[in-house]
């Protein structure tokens, strides 16, 4: 275990369960539609967008960036949270310092292979505990769980993170995902029960 980031809640609110939100020991499924099947062997992610050297890497050159495990809590907007994952996985900010983020960057937009796509704000995104997950408990992350690659945020509601990712795209102006068209949140604070877009 490199880091417990199940501290973060301190940051957003007093509680460490998100109000609104109930507590489940099992690991639910949510998919929009069936689940890719992605070898490690052929699976690669492409970055692209405003950054200095856009490039698209294989398992290889993914993993030889950097990986740390933590332990963080999973926050699903339909209502409950698991705590205590260990997740292990490449930080957003180390792929970020490999491609050289562009100074007129200000938002993220995650392709998966499912065509699912789900956005942030960049600074919402160059968090420590944001991960580009391949293990869960230590084990290769199972394919329902988005396996071989997923992202996660702890610190936003689950759906921020693309199951299946194979693409991380920096964009200069707001791009809006596949809830976020639907009007989920931009945002997505579980503390701020920003579950739902105002505009
Ligand atoms: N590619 C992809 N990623 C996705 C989804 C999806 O349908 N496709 N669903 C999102 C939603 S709504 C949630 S709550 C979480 C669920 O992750 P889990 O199935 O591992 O619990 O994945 C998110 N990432
Ligand atoms: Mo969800």
């Amino acid at each position: 275990m490199d880091r417990d980031a199940t501290d973060i809640y301190r940051e957003f609110g007093d509680e460490r369960l998100p109000p609104g939100q109930h507590r489940t020991d099992s690991f639910p499924v949510l998919s929009k539609g069936s689940t890719p099947r992605v070898t490690r062997e052929e699976w690669t992610l492409s970055v692209s967008g405003a950054v200095e050297d856009p490039v698209t890497l294989d398992w290889d050159a993914f993993t030889s960036l950097g990986v740390e495990t933590q332990r963080q809590d999973f926050h699903c907007v339909t209502g409950w949270s698991r705590f205590d994952c260990d997740f292990t996985g490449l930080p957003f900010t180390t792929l970020a310092d490999h491609v050289g983020v562009g100074s007129d960057a200000v938002h993220v937009l995650f392709h998966a292979a499912d065509d699912y796509t789900t956005d942030l704000p960049l600074d919402a995104c160059l968090r420590p505990e944001t991960l580009f997950a391949f293990e869960f408990d230590g084990e290769p992350l199972p394919r329902d769980h988005g396996g071989p690659v997923r992202v996660v945020t702890p610190h936003r509601y689950a759906y921020k993170g693309a199951k299946w990712v194979t693409g991380v795209e920096f964009c200069t102006e707001p791009r809006r995902g596949f809830w976020e068209q639907r009007g989920y949140s931009v945002t997505a604070d579980p503390w701020a029960e920003e579950r739902y877009s105002d505009s």
